[in-house]
């Protein structure tokens, strides 16, 4: 019985011993492995990493590219999932490949990793907020997995950039203070090691806003629906416009605001909310515009409307407070015009509840500020209530609209309104829809926010 037993376990032994045999030589158990991925982990090496997908492996082999050939620059243990290539030289791009082996027998060469290049990536998408009347908070993307901090550099109207703050690794803001209205400040960035540092960011320029407005930098953007390419026909046709630089309200235009300078109230114990810090609606657009001019005087800057009845002019030389033009609205609600902001603030339908009062988290009005900001700092640009703009309201505008800071049709029945608001789906609030309204007719979902000239 004893005997059946030691020749069954030889057996087994035996038909194991085999079937590794058969894996091995048909090499259906040395799988290629995946998932190479590479980290810049010092200025002279690189760290990579793969998955394991094999188990009868003795190891892995690990081939390097520079320019066209790969070369073996290692193996390690089997099992092993990652290498680091030491001793490399700085600004130099590379390549990798992995294979697992066994014997004689290797499997397939894993997919070559994306090049890499040997520097300290600088870091990237420096945006500016201002925080209040005296200070501002950058922030940006740190692209660097070693850096030993960053170095912050301002520089003053046409002046040259000197470092204003040293800070730690792996930071992603900076508030600065002491800073004055009116005054052109520029701001780049850098990461550094011990004996280098990387490019530097973009220059972000700002002119430092007076309070309760934000700066946004001129640009070139494509107006109208970038999102779909067949939807309402008025956001049609995209086209590219570009705008000076120029400040708008942080908030919406409040109730106690237009108080104070008109010297009257609306009918604002409707449906809606009252209360100072609310956005002012139920008025016309007559009453906005009369509003910028009114503030122009009491600040003591120049007018920039005409009224006479209901003919008004508007001269956009002059650096007065005025309603922003749809372009205008436009590219500040998608933070400088950015194709990734279908409502302000973010592209994710998702999300506007964050961002945005509308219907679907509310149903009245909010104060100003009680949801976050987009990009620039701009509040409620989506939802709460329909902004006024100066335009009149021309359906077909885009295919006959100037590139350069348009103005809107020279006639029209309506005034455009942006924004949508606390009453409104989410299609409303995306920042290229693009509504009417009568500008006589106190509308009972519409205020709005003012805008000046920057430069
Ligand atoms: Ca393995
Ligand atoms: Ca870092
Ligand atoms: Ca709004």
């Amino acid at each position: 019985m004893k005997r059946v037993w030691i020749v069954f376990v030889i057996i087994l032994v035996t038909i194991g011993f085999m079937a590794c045999e058969f894996l091995i030589e048909t090499e259906t158990n040395l799988e290629t492995p995946t998932k190479l991925t590479t980290v810049v982990i010092s200025d002279q090496s690189i760290y990579l990493n793969w998955r394991d997908k094999s188990g009868c492996e003795d190891g892995y082999e690990v081939e390097r590219n520079i320019g066209d050939t790969f070369t073996i620059i290692g193996q390690v243990n089997a099992d092993t999932t990652h290498y680091t290539d030491n001793g490399l030289e700085y600004g130099q791009i590379y390549t990798y490949r992995v294979r697992a082996f066994a014997g004689d027998k290797v499997s397939d060469y894993s997919r070559e990793s994306a090049p890499v290049e040997l520097i300290i990536q600088a870091p990237t998408n420096l945006t500016i907020m201002v925080d209040d009347s005296q200070s501002i908070k950058l922030s940006w993307d740190d692209n660097c997995a070693f850096e030993t901090g960053f170095k912050v550099e301002r520089g003053e109207g046409e002046g040259p950039f000197s470092e204003i703050a040293d800070i730690e690794a792996n930071s992603s803001f900076y508030v600065d203070r002491g800073l004055m209205t009116g005054t052109y400040y520029s701001y780049r960035l850098t990461a550094y090691t011990a004996t280098r540092q990387s490019d530097y960011s973009k220059v972000y320029k700002i002119k430092f806003p007076p309070s309760g407005l934000v700066f946004v930098p001129g640009g070139t953007f494509t107006m109208g629906n970038v999102w779909r390419p067949d939807f309402r026909h008025e956001e049609y046709p995209t086209h590219s416009v570009t705008l000076d630089e120029f400040y708008i309200g942080k908030y919406e235009v409040t109730q106690i605001q237009f108080t104070e300078i008109m010297g009257y109230t609306k009918n604002w114990n409707g449906r809606y909310s009252q209360g100072d810090d609310y956005p002012v609606y139920n008025l016309s657009w007559y009453e906005a515009v009369e509003y910028c001019n009114k503030l122009s005087e009491q600040e003591g800057l120049p007018l920039c409307y005409t009224i006479t009845g209901t003919d008004v002019v508007c001269d956009f030389n002059k650096k007065g407070y005025r309603l922003p033009t749809e372009a205008e609205w436009e590219y500040a609600a998608r933070s400088g015009g950015r194709n990734d902001r279908l409502f302000s603030g973010t592209d994710d339908s998702d999300s506007l509840g964050n961002y945005a009062w509308y219907y679907e988290n509310t149903g009245h009005l909010h104060p100003g500020g009680g949801k976050l900001p987009n990009d620039l700092g701009i509040y409620d640009m989506s939802g709460n209530v329909w902004e006024w703009c100066w335009d009149w309201y021309g359906s077909s505008y885009y295919s006959a609209s100037p590139s350069s800071n348009p103005t809107g049709p020279s006639s029209g029945s309506g005034r455009a309104v942006r924004g949508g608001c606390t009453i409104d789906s989410q299609e409303q609030c995306r920042t290229v829809h693009r509504y009417s309204w009568d500008p006589d007719n106190d509308g009972e979902v519409f205020g709005f926010r003012i805008c000046r000239n920057a430069n």
